[in-house]
C-alpha cells in the first residue's frame, strides 16, 4: 500500500533535554495526519512526517502547548 508522506522541518527554541522533546513530540503527534516526529535537542531541528499538509499556525499552537518557542519552517537539507 502506497501512501503519500510529507516531510516538513521547523525549528523550536527552548528545549534542553529528552523531556521536551517528548512534550514536543506528543503536541505534534496530536496533528491530523501526522506519523512520525524526529526532534533533534541540541539543534531544535524537528522533523514532522505527516499524511496531509500542516497549517503553520497548528505546529506552533501545538509547539506552544508543549511550552517551547515556534520559531519557523526550517529546511530539510543542511
Ligand atoms: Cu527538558
Amino acid at each position: 500500500m502506497l501512501r503519500t508522506m510529507i516531510e516538513h522541518g521547523y525549528t523550536v527554541s527552548g528545549m534542553s533535554c529528552g523531556h521536551c522533546a517528548q512534550s514536543v513530540t506528543e503536541e505534534l503527534t496530536g496533528l491530523p495526519g501526522v506519523t512520525e516526529v524526529d526532534v533533534d535537542v541540541a539543534t531544535g531541528r524537528v522533523v514532522v512526517r505527516a499524511e496531509t499538509a500542516l497549517a503553520e499556525d497548528d505546529v506552533r499552537g501545538a509547539v506552544e502547548e508543549a511550552g517551547f518557542t515556534y520559531e519557523g519552517t526550517a529546511s530539510l537539507v543542511s
